[in-house]
């Protein structure tokens, strides 16, 4: 019997969990699952993080609960990001050990790796120097994760471990102009002023390269994970090196798939942030050989669809 805690289940990745499980027979027999928003327990705190885990008592955690943002708002904020983080992260972890949770997945990331690096970037290299300065405080949180891992596996035996993910995106996304994620970014602003005749601006030089992996493909891995996955080392879920795209490739996908009509212009005074953080997925594809990835163009245009289609209720 499982029964499986999501933390941050109201979010991008949490939502296109709910719907593996939930629209895609995700879930097998006799699995119980749960998805918290912040509503249920403000995991910056200690006592209701406890209490959240003292009423579910799960026997796994899918911890995605975090202060999440795009380059923007991560170079405003950093503080904001190493706080939050380091006490949601604290909490969850400490309150699963003594609720006796017998596994918790949480949540790494492609942009916490050394600026300073070779390529590709794979598992072994988390905290082989410092992060971009763009966002060390959400880097050196998750980071913290990692050790944290490792010091629960060393003193309690807990196999609690996590995922990095790439960049991440699809329905459900922040589609906030300043403080979201480029490909939402863009839809987003692409929709708006084609509305009102004028170009896209697309931030940057668009010379960056990104590897995104669609949320819903992520959903499909998470499962996996939790499942199968029995190493306490953090294992990269990305799509593969080939898959890497500018930021004027993605924007241009973004063109196509919304008929945007109008000019794309770039606006270079703001900043491009990491030029590239190329990750490999040999680990990945070494479990996972056959795994298939949603192509990159169908899943931004159901990202697109999904956005037009629920334009008042997304998060903007
Ligand atoms: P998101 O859409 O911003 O969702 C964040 C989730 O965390 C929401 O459910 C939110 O609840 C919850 N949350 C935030 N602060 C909380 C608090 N104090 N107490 C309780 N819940 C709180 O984020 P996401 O993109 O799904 O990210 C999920 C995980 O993936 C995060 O750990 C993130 O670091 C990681 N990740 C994301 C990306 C990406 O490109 N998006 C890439 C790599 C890794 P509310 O809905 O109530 O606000
Ligand atoms: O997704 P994003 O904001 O974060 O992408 P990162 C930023 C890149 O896209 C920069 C360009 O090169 C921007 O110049 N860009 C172009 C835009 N147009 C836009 C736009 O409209 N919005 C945004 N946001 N960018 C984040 C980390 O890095 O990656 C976070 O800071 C997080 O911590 C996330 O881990 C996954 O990929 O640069």
């Amino acid at each position: 019997m499982m029964k499986v805690l999501v933390t941050g289940g109201s979010g991008l990745v949490g939502k296109a969990i709910q719907h593996v499980v939930r629209e895609e027979e995700g879930a097998r027999e006799g699995e119980e699952w749960i998805f918290l928003s912040s509503k249920d327990a403000d995991l910056t705190n200690k006592e209701d993080t406890r209490a959240v885990f003292e009423r579910h008592r799960p026997t796994h955690v899918i911890h995605l609960a975090a202060m999440v943002g795009g380059l923007f708002k991560n170079m405003k904020s950093n503080l904001e990001f190493w706080r939050n983080n380091v006490y949601i992260n604290d909490n969850v972890l400490q309150a699963a050990h003594e609720a006796g949770t017998v596994k918790v997945v949480s949540c790494l990331s492609t942009c916490i790796f050394p600026d300073k690096t070779t390529y590709p970037i794979d598992e072994t290299m988390i905290h082989n120097g410092p992060p971009h300065e763009s966002n060390f405080g959400y880097s050196y949180a998750k980071r913290m994760i990692d050790v944290q891992n490792k010091a629960y596996f060393q003193q309690h035996g807990r196999r609690y471990t996590a995922v990095i993910p790439t960049n991440v995106f699809g329905p459900d996304d922040n589609f906030n102009i300043e403080d979201g994620h480029v490909l939402p970014g863009l839809i987003h602003k692409a929709y708006l002023t084609q509305k009102e005749g004028k170009p896209l601006t697309v931030w940057g030089s668009g010379t960056p390269r990104r590897q995104f992996i669609y949320s819903l493909d992520l959903a499909h891995l998470f499962l996996w994970v939790l499942r199968e996955y029995s190493e306490v080392d953090p294992i990269i879920l990305s799509v593969g090196e080939e898959d890497e795209v500018s930021i004027k490739e993605a924007a241009e996908v973004v063109v196509e798939c919304l008929a945007f009509k109008g000019e794309v212009v770039y606006d270079t005074s703001k900043s491009d942030g990491q030029l590239k953080k190329t990750a490999s997925n040999a680990k990945l594809r070494k479990y996972r050989p056959d795994f298939k990835f949603t192509p990159f163009k169908q899943a931004v245009k159901e990202t697109c669809d999904w956005f037009v289609a629920n334009y008042d209720t997304a998060r903007k």
